[in-house]
């Protein structure tokens, strides 16, 4: 193995235990039992947030503190923010959310496929969220569609297009500056690896989580997901990519992850080839952790 190759996965290494002590945060909204916790937890694979029946009997704000391979994060969820309840005072909602939610990469909007309509309580939970943090903050949102496994397979690219426009909409009417068109969506089935159309959804909940979380967000949540995102010697992963897929990760690590290494020492850009492929991810499996991963990850992609 040439010195170049291991000089610069030293450096790639150097810059990538920089951010070790960096977090991400979610923030979830959605009515209760759409399946936001449940959704958060496959994407991290680990029991995050807690998943069952629960009624929310007033509005409030539930932090989830949590690490992976050393990578620390924070899932905010907001029960009865989106509920039909009885104790409603949205200023006072409004409040806490303000002075109990400080930094946001990346929020959720999880509504189920197979409803037919935006309900009052979804449409408040979006005029909510909006007024007590800023119409910016959908700008680093996705829209989550869950239940898809309750849309018959003949329906579900309809039904996922049309309920992808709905919400839009909405969101559009509560930050009238914001680009809601481009806002991504995913659908997802809890239940299942596979969506009524036969692929699976796992990869797609994560690019397109990857592709709207903040600059700041994207390297934290690109190393606590590499360990699940490397394939096995049989070349399957607990998060499987498929080319598409691993293109669209490609150019969002050329736009976020890049500049930001670069910014803190050598230009990498230009010499991740120089490490790229199995050799590269033999290099990450030495070095093992989160940064090891990482490295192991952005080796196998560029290979
Ligand atoms: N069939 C199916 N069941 C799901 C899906 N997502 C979640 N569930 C089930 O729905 C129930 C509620 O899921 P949670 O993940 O707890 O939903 P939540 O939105 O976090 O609910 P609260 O925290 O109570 O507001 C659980 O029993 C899940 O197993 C899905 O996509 N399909
Ligand atoms: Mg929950």
């Amino acid at each position: 193995m040439s010195d170049n190759r291991v000089a610069i996965a030293e450096e790639f290494r150097k810059q990538l235990e920089g951010f070790t002590k960096k977090k991400f945060h979610f923030l979830l909204i959605g009515r209760t039992g759409v399946g936001k916790s449940s959704t958060v937890n496959n994407l991290l694979g680990k029991q995050v947030a807690r998943v069952g029946d629960y009624e929310p009997t007033t509005m409030e704000i539930e932090h989830f503190d949590s690490e992976i391979d050393g990578i620390q994060f924070t899932v905010i969820d907001t029960p009865g923010l989106c509920d039909e309840i009885e104790d409603t005072n949205n200023e006072k909602y409004i409040g806490k959310i303000r002075s109990n939610v400080k930094k946001i990469d990346c929020l959720w909007f999880v509504t189920e496929l197979s409803a037919t309509r935006v309900t009052s309580d979804e449409k408040r939970g979006i005029r909510l969220i909006t007024e007590s943090l800023s119409p910016k903050i959908w700008e680093h949102a996705i829209i989550i569609f869950t239940f898809a496994d309750k849309v018959p397979k003949e329906r579900y690219m309809e039904a996922f297009a049309k309920r992808t426009e709905l919400i839009k909409a909405e969101i559009a009417k509560s930050a009238p500056g914001i680009a809601a068109d481009g806002l991504p969506s995913v659908a997802v089935d809890n239940s299942s690896k596979l969506t009524p159309d036969g692929k699976e959804w796992l990869g797609e909940l994560f690019v397109k989580v990857f592709s709207i979380i903040s600059d700041k967000g994207a390297i934290p949540f690109l190393m606590a997901t590499a360990s699940s995102l490397n394939p096995n010697s049989s070349g399957q992963a607990r998060i499987n990519l498929d080319e598409t897929q691993k293109n669209e990760v490609k150019k969002i690590i050329d736009a976020k992850i890049i500049p930001s290494l670069a910014a803190t020492g050598v230009a990498l850009g230009v010499s991740i080839g120089a490490f790229a492929g199995p050799l590269g991810s033999a290099i990450g499996a030495g070095i093992g952790g989160a940064v090891g991963a990482t490295i192991g990850l952005v080796a196998w992609l560029f290979g």
